[in-house]
């Protein structure tokens, strides 16, 4: 039977199938994807192929277990690796549309080193990412203008942002024709607002979201498992209760996933990893040396864009940190 991941425990996967049934699975015990090392084979959006064994049945819950036994190619997937010096690496979703990258100027601050390091990864893997700028009633005069700046930024190199209130998301705010019929993964610090952006989108609570900490004004990792939500199936559940969500969709899917800390870089090359940062790749066609790392080489497009305020330091600074890791991978 075929079906897709929908739900990933690590231990245990809750696949939907075909005919709409949903069943736990569990993974067979050396079962691996080639070429991948991550602590995750499977991941939230595979397909896969599922047997049931009912000879292995679990008594006491009077249920049959099911197997992956196959996960079907994947259109994309995007990857992380926790730290610069782990080894392993986590697959944090499979055959998406788009990731939306959740980031809150303040409580908590996300870091654009953060932002940067996923927004390359995202360019890396092909994966079309969105930026949602999330608590802006939260924010003062000066933090809204910092906002401001980093949305200009970002607009300017081409990625799609959109600024809300998560606790009181409205039509106005332009987010929901971005969501429309697609399969989108939400991403980001814990207690940006992932699951608080879910549940306004459903009109309802479908998952739990948790407290900012007083004391380091941080998320405490609340969601801990990644979990695919279907746009459509709300509509006919709202309905059935009478509460209309206030938004329409067609089918899409959101993918709610558990907060991250840091973002290490993949197996980059050096020379790639201006590549996937946009800005930095256009204007660098113009160095002299067409291996460029934009360092310290004499007639570098990137360092006189820089100078002149055309490259923000920031987005410099995150290729830097990126080039650094690949320096430090090379010595382990
Ligand atoms: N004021 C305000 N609070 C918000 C907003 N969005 C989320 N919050 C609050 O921020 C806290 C964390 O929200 P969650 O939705 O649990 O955050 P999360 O990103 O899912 O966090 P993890 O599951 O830990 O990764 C909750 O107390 C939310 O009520 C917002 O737009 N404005
Ligand atoms: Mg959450
Ligand atoms: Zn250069």
């Amino acid at each position: 039977m075929r079906g897709l991941v929908i739900k990933s425990t690590g231990s245990s996967y809750i696949v939907r199938l075909d005919d709409g049934t949903n069943v736990e699975c569990r993974i067979k015990g050396n079962f691996r994807i080639r070429g991948i090392r991550s602590t995750n084979p499977v991941a939230v959006g595979d397909f896969v192929e599922v047997q049931s064994d009912k000879a292995q049945s679990t008594k006491d819950e009077g249920q049959s277990v099911a197997w992956i036994t196959e996960v079907c190619e994947r259109r994309n997937y995007i990857i992380r690796r926790s730290t610069n010096l782990s080894k392993e690496s986590h697959i944090l979703a499979a055959n998406i549309d788009q990731v939306a990258l959740i980031v809150t100027v303040n409580h908590p601050v996300t870091s654009t080193t953060f932002i940067d390091r996923f927004l390359a990864t995202c360019e890396a893997y092909n994966v079309p990412a969105l930026l949602i700028f999330n608590k802006i009633d939260l924010l003062t005069d000066e933090e809204l203008a910092q906002l401001a700046d980093l949305r200009a930024l970002y607009e300017s190199i081409g990625y799609k942002t959109v600024a809300i209130s998560a606790k009181n998301l409205t039509a106005e705010d332009g987010l929901t024709p971005l969501l429309e019929g697609k399969t989108t993964l939400l991403s980001g610090n814990s207690g940006v607002g992932k699951s608080t952006l879910l549940n306004a989108l459903f009109g309802k609570e479908m998952t739990r979201t948790g407290k900012i900490s007083d004391a380091h004004d941080k998320g405490m990792h609340t969601t801990t498992f990644s979990e695919m939500y279907f746009l459509e199936e709300k509509n006919e559940r709202t309905k059935e209760e009478g509460s209309l969500s206030p938004f329409t969709f067609h089918p899409s899917s959101l993918i709610d996933t558990p907060g991250i800390k840091g973002f290490g870089t993949i197996d980059f090359e050096r020379e790639e990893i201006s590549h996937y940062f946009p800005e930095i790749f256009r204007i660098g066609r113009e160095c002299r040396f067409a291996n460029c790392t934009h360092t310290n080489e004499p007639h570098c497009a990137v360092q006189e864009a820089l100078e002149k305020g055309e490259i923000a330091i920031s987005r410099y600074e995150s290729y830097w940190s990126m080039l650094g890791d690949c320096d430090e991978a090379k010595y382990r």
